[in-house]
């Protein structure tokens, strides 16, 4: 396949203006007539029309309603002989299509009975011909007709103009979309569907009715759902004035689905597990979840419906910011200003362990790519989540209320139109014109153009006779894939010195005008600037990178003192949990170097990696009284494997999988009586609430169960895996249920089999608790090389099935992508496995299967024998004559 570059973009020849579309849906062979009004666009060439097609039964061709000569180039429809002149004219095209058979779930398909589209980013041109690009933008009427019985409920986006009987049993709908849109928006679903309804009357003083589709039997799990719609409306509302233009606003919830949403015009379609929860099915991160990916794709209403992205390098344009939107509404709804710091730092743990990686491996690519071969590989971390971090940056270097004004100019300027990233980012400069943005602009934008993590150095220097602080910032960044050499960026380096007893500093910060306060944003722009702090009496602690203020890995040569003092006292909740990170960091990094050689297998290195500083420190704050306890769960929370591998150049991952569970057991062991005490302190019988304080309550003594469970591995001790077993039967939520059983498989205790078994029979009809329950197993900590067995039964059992993608991510990506202690064996039964899960996806959802291919990445970072084999399992894959365009990209890019 050919590599599609940004430089070559190229306006449409042709605007579709209007399109009529017509199904008669049958599972088998679905009829669709679409009719369209098309004109020339002046601005180009005049050429033949080229329209995009895939799995598709050409029927009849019609121009202005004559028969007409056509092409079939590829998967193009080409025609040549089209009226001249600028007016528009009419085109017919009668195609079929089998949604039953769509194992890809692109475009139309059949999940559980009922029909579903999911267009983006390139599925509408699976369910008829068109100029299916992001920046042709149409007014849709779509008429839907099936069987009334098998599919009463018929929806598609904006409003429902009529509807009636027709003959033979069936039934027709017909929605007409108020607003322009490109393709990708489209929607359609039509089935045996119940729906929760509110209705609501906004700020605006106008009305909605808000409805949340699902099969019937599930409605008892919408009620979160729809409150965090109307949460994520009056949030829009109130924080960017951003009205919901709708009369109604639809979700709707399917089982078999690749990602978590779609952001469809009005009829947005969602993975069960962001719709459906209760407290009996649910956990508090899946309520949290449903909370964000709700707002998530709310918020897409605005930005990326009402403004589009020009091509699909542009991605990011809407992801990006909707994902800093969707974070900052969940920080919001959390309330507090330690709860949303919990967010942060959780947030901050999604970059750091997936994105960086990605930055660093073969997959790099600009928050705008340059070029790509299949675009749904780039859907990608650094789209996503790297893209919301640039976001933020802008926010930073403009303040809140700078950042709100530039996004009113944003859609005073662009609503209804199809716009780039650099669109974007001169609504947010113009609208702030005295800002350090303004000012920076063209060089802001390397954020967007180079791809790899800055690397920023900080040196301190205390001047006692001057009393000055100097900071000195230096910059560099990693050669990527295409780009051997960067540019410096602009980094704002939010910055706070704390003083020996614990006191923040008031900072006068040199040369600036600032009002002195504890916090300061250095705008660092070249590749080594010094900052120099005045007034300073005794040497400081400097805090640096408040908050995360940039997506960076920062370099400090802290003492463990100075770190200890952070973890203490920092004013800057980030900083103080990063401080413990950095420690645990450094002692797993010291103990890995110091087990070089040693036999690499897991468990059985006998060291103690944690000293007793740290172990103080952190029974400091497992007991602190003014701490929350979701802040402790999170600082008591070791730096995951894949996290700990990214620090080390060679990596040897059973080396780190053992390293990192010596340090379980010693903080099981050395904090035992406390861990006894959390759990007593914080584990709760009352009504379950999703709110951060009980559900950080419940993370704590869900952590204490599981270290109490570890420890009773070692002593042999009956009591706690007794009282875990009796949690676990007796638990009110599925949080507490679910954190027990999690305690007695990670431990391997024997009492785990039996909990499992009484798991599945409460919960062998409701998928979702399922999906948990195979995860739980494929993700446990393997002990002598038994989970790959473990994955091979589950995936014999009668409930898996490698065709629906959450089943299939439950079991066979929680192994491959999630759980690197036993995924790399030393025997390569692990990649082998790997690689023909890969092909087995490949032949039915490639997407999917590509998402796969990903989990040897970064295979070039290990150690033998591990390289070796991984290289291997991944030249097997390429060796495919037949792959999907989306592993070929993927293995070939890792190969390369
Ligand atoms: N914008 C949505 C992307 C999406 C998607 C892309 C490719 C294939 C299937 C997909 N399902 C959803 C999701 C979002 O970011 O909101
Ligand atoms: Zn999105």
């Amino acid at each position: 396949a050919q590599a599609i570059y940004r430089a070559d973009y190229q306006a449409p020849a042709y605007w579709i203006d209007t399109v009529e579309l017509c199904f008669d849906l049958d599972p088998a062979k679905t009829r669709v007539l679409n009719r369209m009004t098309l004109r020339r666009n002046p601005a180009v060439p005049a050429q033949a029309l080229r329209l995009d097609g895939e799995d598709l039964n050409l029927a009849r061709v019609l121009v202005d309603g004559a028969g007409t000569s056509f092409k079939l180039e590829g998967a193009q429809l080409v025609l040549e002989n089209l009226p001249e002149g600028p007016g528009p004219f009419a085109l017919e095209i009668f195609t079929t299509c089998c949604p039953a058979k769509n194992t890809k779930l692109m475009g139309l398909f059949v999940s559980q009975d009922t029909f579903f589209t999911q267009c983006e980013a390139e599925g509408f041109r699976r369910i008829t011909y068109f100029l299916d690009r992001p920046d042709v933008m149409a007014s849709y009427t779509v008429t839907i007709r099936a069987d009334k019985t098998a599919y009463p409920v018929l929806l598609s986006n904006g409003n429902l103009v009529d509807s009636g009987d027709l003959d033979e049993g069936r039934h027709f709908a017909r929605w007409v979309d108020p607003f322009r849109k490109p393709s990708y928006l489209f929607a359609l679903v039509a089935g045996k569907l119940v729906a929760r309804e509110q209705r609501i009357t906004a700020r605006s003083g106008r009305e909605h009715l808000l409805q949340v589709y699902v099969r019937p039997g599930d409605l008892d799990k919408t009620e979160h759902a729809m409150q965090s719609l109307v949460h994520a409306i009056a949030w829009d509302e109130s924080r960017f004035g951003l009205h919901l233009d709708l009369d109604r606003f639809m979700i709707v919830a399917t089982s078999d689905f690749n990602m978590g949403a779609m952001e469809n015009k009005g009829l947005n379609i969602f993975n069960t597990k962001y719709v459906l929860a209760n407290p009996a099915t649910a956990t508090d991160a899946d309520f949290g979840n449903i909370e964000s990916v709700v707002g998530h794709e709310y918020f897409h209403n605005w930005t990326g419906d009402r403004v589009t992205c020009r091509d699909w390098f542009q991605l990011s344009l809407k992801e990006g910011l909707t994902v800093f939107r969707d974070q900052e509404f969940s920080m919001d709804m959390a309330g507090v200003e330690s709860a949303r710091a919990v967010k942060r730092i959780e947030d901050v743990r999604v970059l750091r362990t997936a994105q960086f990686p990605e930055d660093a491996g073969p997959m790099a690519h600009p928050v705008r790519p340059d070029s790509y071969i299949e675009i749904n590989n780039f859907y990608t971390v650094t789209i996503y989540e790297k893209g919301a971090e640039v976001v933020r940056m802008m926010q930073t270097l403009v303040g809140k209320d700078g950042f709100a004004k530039g996004m009113a100019l944003y859609f005073e300027r662009h609503d209804g139109q199809a716009v780039t990233c650099d669109d974007f980012a001169q609504a947010i400069a113009d609208a702030n014109p005295q800002s350090d943005l303004a000012r920076l602009l063209p060089q802001f934008k390397r954020w967007y153009s180079q791809a790899g993590t800055p690397r920023v150095k900080a040196e301190g220097a205390f001047d006692a006779a001057a009393q000055t602080y100097v900071l000195t910032l230096s910059q560099t960044c990693p050669p990527t894939p295409g780009q051997p050499a960067k540019e410096p960026f602009v980094i704002p380096v939010r910055v706070g010195l704390v003083a020996p007893d614990g006191r923040a500093l008031p900072l006068h910060l040199q040369g600036s005008g600032a009002a002195p306060g504890d916090t300061h944003t250095l705008v660092l722009t070249q590749e080594r600037e010094s900052f120099t702090f005045t007034g300073v009496q005794a040497e400081p602690v400097p805090s640096i990178l408040r908050g995360f203020s940039a997506p960076v890995v920062l370099d400090v040569d802290y003492s463990d003192a100075q770190l200890l003092a952070l973890l203490a006292h920092d004013a800057d909740p980030f900083n103080r949990w990063e401080a413990g990170q950095r420690l645990a960091l450094r002692s797993a990094i010291n103990a890995i170097a110091a087990t070089a050689g040693a036999e690499s297998a897991a468990g059985t290195f006998d060291v103690q990696p944690l000293d007793a500083a740290y172990i103080d420190a952190m029974r400091s704050v497992l007991r602190h009284p003014a701490l929350d306890a979701a802040f402790k769960e999170l600082v008591l929370t070791l730096p995951s494997e894949s996290y700990i591998a990214e620090q080390l150049d060679v990596v040897d991952p059973q080396r780190v999988h053992a390293v990192r569970e010596a340090m379980r057991t010693q903080l099981a062991q050395a904090l035992a009586a406390d861990w006894q005490w959390a759990y007593e302190a914080h584990h709760d019988n009352g009504a379950y609430q999703p709110d951060p304080v009980s559900s950080g309550r419940r993370a704590l003594a869900g952590m204490a169960l599981a270290y109490l469970c570890l420890d009773a591995r070692r002593t042999g001790d009956a009591v706690w895996p007794g009282k875990t077993l009796q949690r676990f039967k007796d638990a009110g939520n599925m949080t507490d249920r679910f954190n027990a059983l999690a305690a007695l498989v990670g431990s391997g205790h024997a009492l785990a089999a039996q909990a499992l078994q009484r798991f599945h029979a409460l919960f062998k009809d409701d998928a979702l608790v399922l999906d948990k329950w195979f995860a739980l197993q494929a993700g446990a900590t393997d002990r002598g090389g038994d989970i790959l067995p473990l994955v091979k039964q589950l995936m014999a059992h009668p409930d898996f099935s490698l065709k629906n993608p959450n089943r299939a991510r439950s079991v066979v990506f929680s192994y491959c992508s999630a759980n690197p202690g036993a995924f790399h064996r030393a025997d390569a039964a692990g990649y082998v496995f790997w690689s023909e899960q890969v092909l087995a996806l490949d032949a039915i959802n490639p997407q999917v299967a590509a998402r796969l291919a990903r989990a040897l990445d970064r295979w070039s970072k290990l150690a033998e024998p591990y390289r070796h084999a991984a290289r291997e399992a991944i030249a097997r894959i390429a060796a495919k004559p037949d792959l999907s365009n989306d592993v070929r990209e993927v293995v070939s890019r890792a190969l390369a």
